[in-house]
């Protein structure tokens, strides 16, 4: 029996979006999930191994049957080697964006990319001097083709270690150097992580998890830092602007296209295409009031973040969105973009497009993107997308949308509290707010659809800690209400005042998943005003409902920064208990900051805030028992 569309989701248009699709009888993950229920016992636990041809191979968790693998591999190596594949995937993905971008940024310096430009030239010159290029009385372009020369130079092993690893607090270095965890390359941590999980390498489950750490450090100070930073030089350094979420956000009268996936490279130019008035005119002729671009998962937060491009949904809508009927055009590029929706699009009308040369979906159509071609294809696209309009049938956008504001990179969070870091560190000494917590990550869907981040951000809220989202979590708390001003409601005394003077949301959004890194840059901002590490702040992370391989990587590289991170669901790891004990407590000895699992989030804002309340004592700053 098919679990109710209330049990799935707490959001509105989801259920409503659920229960439409169950009468047109099409399928979604939630269905998936439960026809793969149980799931496979062995590997829940991590204890199932196919790295070679002498395997597959598992380990039986109640001793009775095989405790080794054809090898010889126990569960701790097998567990530590299956966590560390996670973790270089993860870091690969991150890592492999950013490169696309530097690509993109060495060939507007080259002059190959001409619809592509310095958007955020301060920006560009503040980083270019980070890594040691000349700045004074030089051309933009000249400057830029160096700082992509210098940051590709990253991706492999020239240098001792990562550039922006620098950022960090001393006192994290020297940890990450004592233990031996300073991320070198970019792409020689996963490399040597593949390396080392090859069969007859490393089997040493403790040295298989550091390697793993350092290997998430150079995706978050390194790949997807790089990411980050280049995608502000050419689209711009976000700041706060309004926008508005969820389903809502279709236009029953308008051309609606959904950009969905994570590079900013493909939508930055759909969207200039969409808005170009050639293209509104020839929508106008064809019956449509214009045409409506909005985004899904973190593209959408790209172009949100950036411009104000309204939201339809994160991870779990993906497939719903397109039930509406009322999308004539989705352009994916790559990451957590499901497979089936090539197989659902013709259920409705939807044309779906790929974009990368390196994601490929069945059922799609594949219209590769270059720096090159990217706005003529944009263009045609955007033209082809309007003629599919009047292939429109019924239409079902039940909800109405929600309001939000996004845009905080910590260059706007710094702005907004005056130029300096002072006031937010002020108001943590003075108890008004206690501390910060990052909530990231995905949607899952063994968790009810958003109630985990909701539930959570709701908690720390209203007894006043200030929260940081980014990704699906951030997307979640936007539909939730959490990103007005007015939102200030929701909020503690302490955090109502200090957000209701600075006129921002009790909730800040930072961006999409690679940009969880300007959450590091602003915990380092804050540990470095303080000089102390970041592991002594009263900050947190927590990752509700996450899913994917870059969601491991992404919390540990919080952890190996020196930020407690909760997760909900409870990764691959049950079947080792030395593995668990090891990041879930003996991390905080060797990098002083560890792992907690708890999938339920009343109880992870307490662990959280229970985990603040004791950085602040250590401080000896107010303490609160909880
Ligand atoms: O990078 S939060 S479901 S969309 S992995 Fe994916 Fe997870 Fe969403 Fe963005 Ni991030
Ligand atoms: Fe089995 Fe060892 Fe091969 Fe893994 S590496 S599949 S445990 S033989």
């Amino acid at each position: 029996m098919k679990t109710k569309a209330e049990e799935r989701t707490i959001t509105k248009d989801g259920q409503l979006l659920l229960k439409k699709m169950e009468q047109d009888q099409v399928e979604t993950v939630w269905d998936r999930l439960e026809a793969q229920s149980p799931q496979c016992g062995y590997c829940e636990m991590g204890l199932s191994c196919r790295v070679c041809a002498m395997g597959p191979c598992r380990i039986d968790p109640f001793g009775e049957g095989p405790q080794r693998g054809v090898c010889g591999a126990d569960a701790d190596i097998i567990v530590a080697r299956n966590l560390g594949r996670m973790i270089a995937a993860g870091a690969a993905a991150h890592s492999d964006h950013g490169r696309d971008l530097v690509e993109v940024l060495a060939e507007v310096a080259a002059g190959k990319a001409p619809e592509y430009s310095i958007t955020d030239e301060e920006k560009l010159r503040r980083i270019a001097r980070e890594y040691g290029v000349e700045t004074e009385g030089r051309e933009v372009l000249e400057i830029a083709g160096e700082l992509a020369a210098a940051m590709q130079e990253e991706f492999g092993t020239r240098k001792g270690f990562l550039t922006m690893a620098n950022r960090a607090p001393a006192k994290r270095r020297e940890i990450w150097q004592k233990v031996g965890i300073a991320p070198r390359g970019v792409d020689r941590e996963t490399s040597e992580m593949m390396h080392r999980t090859h069969m007859g390498v490393d089997n040493g489950w403790q040295s298989l998890l550091l390697h793993g750490l350092r290997n998430a450090l150079s995706d978050g100070w390194g790949g997807s830092m790089i990411a980050t930073e280049v995608s502000d030089i050419l689209f711009g350094t976000p700041a706060p602007t309004p926008n508005m979420v969820n389903i809502g956000v279709l236009k029953e009268d308008e051309v609606n296209i959904v950009v969905h996936g994570h590079n900013p490279v493909v939508s930055e130019m759909i969207m200039r295409a969409c808005e170009s008035a050639e293209m509104v005119e020839l929508a106008r002729k064809k019956g449509a009031k214009g045409i409506n671009l909005t985004g899904l998962c973190c593209t959408g937060n790209e172009l949100l973040m950036r411009h104000g491009i309204p939201m339809a949904g994160n991870h779990l809508m993906t497939e719903l969105v397109i039930g509406t009927g009322a999308v004539e055009m989705m352009i994916v590029d790559y990451q957590c973009i499901m497979p089936s929706l090539g197989a659902l699009a013709p259920c409705y009308h939807t044309r779906m497009i790929s974009t990368s040369d390196k994601a490929r979906f069945p059922g799609m159509e594949h219209r590769e993107f270059h720096p090159d071609n990217a706005a003529e294809l944009a263009r045609t696209l955007v033209r082809e997308a309007i003629e599919n309009f009047d292939q429109r049938g019924e239409t079902y956008i039940p909800v109405e949308a929600v309001p939000s504001v996004g845009g905080f990179s910590v260059e706007a969070i710094i702005g907004a509290l005056g130029g300096t870091p002072q006031p937010l560190i002020d108001a943590i000494t003075a108890g008004k707010i206690r501390g910060a917590v990052g909530v990231v990550g995905c949607n899952n869907p063994k968790i009810k659809h958003d109630y985990g981040h909701v539930t959570l951000t709701k908690r720390l809220i209203e007894n006043d800690c200030l929260v940081v989202d980014t990704g699906c979590a951030a997307i979640a708390n936007a539909k939730a209400g959490f990103k007005v001003a007015e939102a200030i409601k929701y909020a503690g005394p302490g955090l109502q005042e200090v957000c209701g003077a600075l006129g921002i949301p009790p909730v800040l959004h930072m961006g999409s998943c690679v940009d969880n890194v300007r959450i590091l840059v602003l915990a380092a901002a804050l540990a470095n005003a303080l000089q102390v590490d970041i592991s002594d702040l009263p900050l947190a992370g927590a990752a509700p409902e996450w899913y994917s391989e870059k969601a491991v990587s992404i919390g540990s590289y919080f952890v190996a920064s020196g930020v407690y991170t909760v997760l909900g669901p409870m990764p691959p790891i049950t079947g080792s208990m030395n593995v668990v004990n090891l990041l879930t407590s003996g991390l905080n000895d060797v990098i002083g900051a560890s792992f907690a699992v708890e999938a339920d989030p009343e109880k992870a804002a307490v662990l959280i805030r229970r985990h603040i309340e004791a950085k602040r004592k250590a401080l000896g700053l107010s303490a609160l028992d909880i």
